[in-house]
């Protein structure tokens, strides 16, 4: 692959939907370095239009007007870059949502200038500059989802399709990731990846720097959902040049663990995905599927939402990836803090995300130390030990780690076999690691190749070898 796979060793990934920079930053620092996290998706820190009649919806950003950084309703350059480093310092890697398929969209022009001030039309962005040779030929949406060149070359609802083809729009979209690469940005969920043809997207990512502090270019994982089609419009005909977004996880798993079939999954991870697991990105809900299907989201089903995130990141198939949001009632709601008043024009999020204030949700607080899971177990096969009804299963993998998911109303105590070796183990999923590498929940003991654990109502227990009990 043209990009590197390295950072997907790091830990999982999460979503810190809307968040503000120096919010990020401190998360980074208080939560997500200390519990495993290895990197954090950010929402698109491009010049977006700001659209105040409909409220500065969250879907503003998938708007670009230019690549300036600058006064977005997340934060300035500066603090941009001063989260960069700060996550840096504590060992998470920032990946960026990059929209770089399409700029705005019918229903945004004549309302004003972008997030910094720039002016721009449908088909003319002279901040970039963008003019009417730079978009595709297609000038009208997408009809037929199994042809690549409507799906690849005419327009996403409405969204003026930039010509990819093109080598000033190749190089311009190179100019800006090396922008956020200079300032240490590590990787990239590519947004709208299988609107681009592959060949555009590996002449992009051939022209991007190596990344400072952690080398290698960056990581890439691109948005390429499911559906009809020739391969080259499909997740396989893009993970040569970095990963994907496996959405039959989604759709699959989800569905089974809604439904308390646990006993399904690791079957189905390991014959049911549409590429490799080291290609997979994997998540049980993101910020579109929360919004638009009746999957598995905190918002619909609560704990059991808490107990799916934890089973992916257990689970061996694929990155997981965590989704970290905030309570809505209607689905284009901005994020929480969001001002309307006068002086903040853009709509920008005015308040530090606190969690479990203002509608900040951050469900991955509720994951407590269960990422460090992930990096302790690598990529060992996953050897179930123990099931119970549909609901409840406990699994090994390899010698690194043991855990046990009970999607019943009912705790669940178990004696299972176990390959983990003798000692006694801090139960990651109902406690963080704190500063001074205490075990914050239960300590269980595995004995000659046995361990007992009581799984909570709608939880789980996850032992590993890296957050052994210091106390024992
Ligand atoms: C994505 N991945 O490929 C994002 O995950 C998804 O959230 C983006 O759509 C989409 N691609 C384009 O980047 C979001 C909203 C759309 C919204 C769009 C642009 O889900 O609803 O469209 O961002 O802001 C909105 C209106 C449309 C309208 C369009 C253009 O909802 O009705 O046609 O704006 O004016
Ligand atoms: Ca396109």
């Amino acid at each position: 692959a043209v990009t590197t796979a390295a950072a997907a060793d790091s830990g999982p990934i999460v979503h810190l939907f809307q968040w503000r920079w120096e919010s990020v930053a401190r998360e980074c620092e208080d939560v997500l370095g200390p519990n495993g996290y290895g990197a954090v998706q950010v929402s698109p820190p491009q010049e977006h239009v700001v659209l105040e009649g409909e409220g500065h919806p969250w879907w503003q950003d998938y708007q670009p007007v230019s690549y300036s950084i600058d006064n977005t309703r997340r934060g300035t350059r500066a603090e941009f870059a001063d989260m960069v480093e700060r996550c840096r310092d504590s060992g998470v890697r920032i990946y960026v949502d990059a929209v770089i398929n399409h700029m705005t969209g019918t229903g945004s022009t004549g309302s004003g200038p972008g997030s910094d001030g720039s002016a721009y039309g449908k088909y003319s962005y002279p901040h970039v500059p963008y003019g009417d040779g730079d978009f595709s030929d297609c000038r009208s949406d997408i009809s037929d989802w199994n042809d690549p060149h409507e799906v690849q070359g005419c327009e996403l609802v409405s969204l003026s399709d930039l010509d990819t083809g093109s080598e000033h729009v190749r190089s311009t979209v190179a100019d800006y990731l090396n922008d956020l690469i200079g300032l240490g940005v590590a990787g990239f969920r590519v947004d709208a990846a299988k609107h681009m043809p592959a060949g555009d997207l590996e002449s992009i990512y051939t022209r991007l720097d190596e990344v400072p502090g952690f080398g290698g270019r960056p990581y890439v994982f691109q948005e390429v959902l499911e559906g009809g089609g020739p391969e080259s419009i499909r997740p396989p005909g893009y993970t040569h040049l970095g990963d994907v977004t496996d959405t039959r996880y989604h759709s699959q798993v989800g569905a089974q663990v809604r439904d308390g079939r646990l006993t399904g999954v690791l079957d189905t991870v390991r014959e049911g995905m549409a590429v490799d697991g080291d290609q997979a990105v994997v998540f049980v809900d993101n910020h579109d599927t929360q919004r638009n299907d009746t999957s598995i989201s905190r918002q619909g089903m609560g704990q059991r939402h808490t107990l799916a995130q934890a089973l992916t990141i257990a689970q061996p198939y694929g990155t997981a990836k965590v989704m970290s949001s905030y309570d809505f009632d209607s689905d284009k709601q901005g994020p929480p803090s969001t001002g309307t008043e006068e002086g903040n024009p853009a709509g920008a999020v005015t308040a530090p995300t606190e969690c479990g204030q203002d509608g900040w949700y951050c469900e991955h607080r509720d994951l407590n130390a269960m990422p460090t899971f992930a990096t302790a177990v690598g990529d060992t096969p996953a050897t179930e030990r123990a099931r119970d009804s549909q609901g409840r299963i406990a699994f090994d993998r390899g010698e690194r780690g043991f855990a046990a998911f009970n999607a019943t109303g009912s705790a669940w105590t178990l004696t299972a076999p176990t390959a983990l070796p003798d000692g006694s183990y801090c139960d990651v999923a109902n406690g963080t690691i704190g500063a001074a590498d205490a075990c914050e929940s239960e300590a269980y003991e595995v004995a000659g190749g046995e361990v007992t654990v009581t799984v909570p109502a709608e939880g789980a227990v996850a032992l590993h070898t890296d957050a052994l009990c210091a106390d024992a």
